[in-house]
Parts: structure tokens; sequence; C-alpha cells
């Protein structure tokens, strides 16, 4: 029946985005896990409630299965800045490369950062991207301006820009994974619920984050982490485990990401779990053939960054990454928001496209076009940021 259900889905959608949203109405065909009650039934009903008990156990069932232990504990980080231009983007910026090298029992590991901070602005907010793509989308001597990280853009708006690539914390690789983080945590290759590729990559993004908090060109209380598709689904769990960071944008992130699992619209857990075996632990495997056997589903992943705010992307040729699955996420979460006394101003069906929800907690645009990352989408960020940060 659910499969009968994606078909259809598949059919309306490329029509027009309003039979989708009828289909919503009239045909749910799946049933969520409660957000708001404990696995031993409790009723959660107050934000203190929400933080001591529930969140806790949402991170653990994420991590035991779906994307694996995050491990906190390293002998030692330094931070070395390799290059350094204070004048870079025709004196409007400083660039700063910087390394950064975690330490644990023997072995080591290296981040390669690079910073772009305004020279008109102290201490500046800064949009973080996790970079899938090719290292050429942010190049630092400013030769490829890429849509991917309109740097230029981001300074231009006050804001600080900074990337650091995928490879660095794990190969993007079935094969060679392990190269990097998990070259510090080998225990984790051995556990079922040990993390992997997403993983290791949204740790990194916490050892970047370590970083910030030494820089005084960064506000590191206005740290907004950015990513694409995997690195849109890396986005959401590392501000979802790690609290310092400030807000969250998650590009056409699809299954694993913003999406429902449930829906079987588009990428299912079973073609992501065998197109990526080294993404997610080996538990989320067993899920495959039910899905809705798993504990969690991912409007509870958005529901774990609360109260900070989160803003979603999909693209309307994007069935790939069930666009309005990605919206019913951000509406599912936000009886976790309400306990902190925060609505959204998301509406009960997903907007037409190209039409921001941009004043509110959690915000949401379907961009016209195919899966990407453009200056349409960062253009979008900027101004959902400029309405959080005018707000404290
Ligand atoms: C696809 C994958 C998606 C998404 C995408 C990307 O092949 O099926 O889950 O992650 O790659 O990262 O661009």
């Amino acid at each position: 029946m659910n499969i009968i259900f994606g078909f259809s889905f598949l059919m309306v959608f490329s029509i027009t985005n309003v039979c989708a949203q009828n289909e919503h109405a009239k045909t749910p065909g799946y049933d969520l896990p409660e957000i708001l009650k404990t696995i031993d039934g409790r009723n959660v009903t107050s934000s203190a409630a929400w933080k001591k008990d529930r969140r806790p156990e949402i991170v653990t069932l994420f991590e035991d299965n779906v994307y694996g232990q995050m491990p906190e504990r390293y002998d030692k980080i330094a931070f070395n800045v390799t290059h350094d231009v204070a004048d870079a983007m025709d004196g409007k910026a400083h660039l700063k490369e910087v390394t950064i090298t975690v330490w644990k029992a023997g072995k080591s590991m290296d981040i390669h950062l690079i910073l772009f901070t305004p020279n008109n602005k102290k201490r500046a907010s800064v949009f973080l991207l996790i970079n899938n793509r090719d290292k050429d989308n942010t190049d630092p001597a400013r030769n490829n301006k890429s849509g991917f990280w309109p740097a230029e853009m981001l300074i231009d708006s006050g804001y600080a820009i900074a990337a650091f690539h995928v490879s660095d914390a794990a190969p993007d690789d079935k094969d060679t994974y392990q190269h990097g983080v998990l070259q510090l945590y080998p225990e984790q290759l051995r556990a079922d619920n040990g993390m992997k590729a997403i993983g290791a990559w949204a740790w990194a993004a916490s050892r970047v984050m370590d970083y910030f908090k030494t820089d005084k060109d960064i506000d590191f209380t206005k740290v907004n982490l950015v990513g694409h598709s995997r690195g849109g689904k890396t986005a959401l769990w590392a501000g979802a485990q790690d609290q310092r960071f400030a807000m969250v944008f998650s590009s056409c992130s699809g299954n694993t990401g913003a999406a429902l699992a449930r829906r079987h619209v588009g990428e299912s857990v079973k073609e992501i779990n065998t197109a990526f075996p080294h993404w997610f632990n080996n538990n989320y495997k067993k899920f495959n053939d039910d899905v809705n056997a798993l504990p969690v589903d991912q409007h509870m992943l958005i529901a774990l960054i609360a109260p900070r705010p989160v803003y979603t992307t999909s693209a309307t040729e994007d069935i790939w990454a069930d666009p309005l699955g990605s919206y019913i996420s951000l509406l599912e979460a936000q009886p976790v928001y309400s306990l902190y006394g925060k609505q959204s101003a998301l509406t009960a069906e997903p907007p037409p496209p190209n039409t921001p929800i941009i004043n509110s907690i959690l915000g949401y645009h379907n961009r016209e076009g195919i899966h990407n990352l453009t200056p349409y989408d960062w253009s979008n960020f900027i101004e959902f940021a400029n309405y959080q940060y005018v707000l404290k």
C-alpha cells in the first residue's frame, strides 16, 4: 500500500504541488513514532521534561539505529594557521586557512578549514559549509567563484563564511571511509552502532566549532551550519547532537535527512543503505525491509535541534529527496518548538515554489529546479539568519 502511495505521489507531484498537498491531506498512509511520548509511555508536556527525558532518549535512538555513536573524547587538539591574508577579496575580507589536528591514542587526523571573515565587522556570525562536492567550490584564492559557496555574497552581507571538505574526516567511499576520524576511534568500526562516514563528518564539524571558540574574529554563539544533500543530512545530525551550533540549514537532504522515511517517496532506506553502506551504522540496515519498525523518523531529528532555528530546502525537480516529506517533517517537529513557546509561521500546506518562509523559527523553501545548492538558496539563508539574530 505504501509503495502504491509513493508511486501515485510521484505522478501527481510532477504535475503540480497542489495535487500533492491534497494527497497528503487525504491519504497519510503512515503513522509516525510519537515525538512527545517517552519509551515507557509518559507524555512529555514541558520543555524541562523534553530536555531531561525525551531528548536524550531520541539522541540515543538515532545513535543506535541510524547515525552511530558520537565519541567525544580525544587527547589533544591544535589549530595551525597555514595561510593568512588580511586583505583578501579586494580588502573586504580576512582569509585564514587553518589546519585542525586532533590526536587520540597515538594517532592523529587533520581537518583543513577555509575561513573568510568580513573586515568591517568585529566578531561575525559565520556560515560553515560541510563540503561534499569538489574542493574547487571553496577555492580560497577565489579564482573559481562557485554558487555552491558564494563567499563574496556572505561577506557583503556581513557574515563570515567557512568550509571544510568531508574527505578530511572520512573519504566518501565504502572501501576507504575508515581513514580520518575513524582511525582515532577504531572501536566504532567493530560496533553495530558505531559511526561511519556521516557520523565522522558531523564529528569534524564539531571540531571546527572547537576552533571557532578560539578565533576572536568569530562570534561562536552564532555559528550557522550548512550542508547540501549528504552534507545536509550531516548538518542536521551535527546540529542535533552538538547544541553549540546556533542554527542549521539543510539543502535537499532527502532520505535520512529532512525527509520522512515512512512516506516511501523517493529514495528508500534500503536504497540508501545499499548504495552507500559506509554512511550509516550497521543496525540501520536491519530496517531496510521494515521501515515502520524504526523507533524514529526524521521529524524527530529536526526536533532535536529545538529551540534553535532550522531552515530546510527542497527543489521542485528533486523528487528523489521527497520535497513534501521534507516539509511535513518540519511541521511534525513543531510540537517540540511549542514546548519552548516558539510558534513557527509554517502553513499547513507547503508554500508554492520560490516562496520562502523566512520570518519563522522553522523556515523552508521549495526552489524551482534541480537538486543543488545555489545563490538563491544562500540568499534566503542570509535573510533567515538576519531575522533570527535581530530577535536576539
Ligand atoms: C544521492 C543519494 C542521496 C543524496 C545525494 C547527494 O545519490 O541517493 O541520498 O545524498 O546523492 O548527496 O547529492
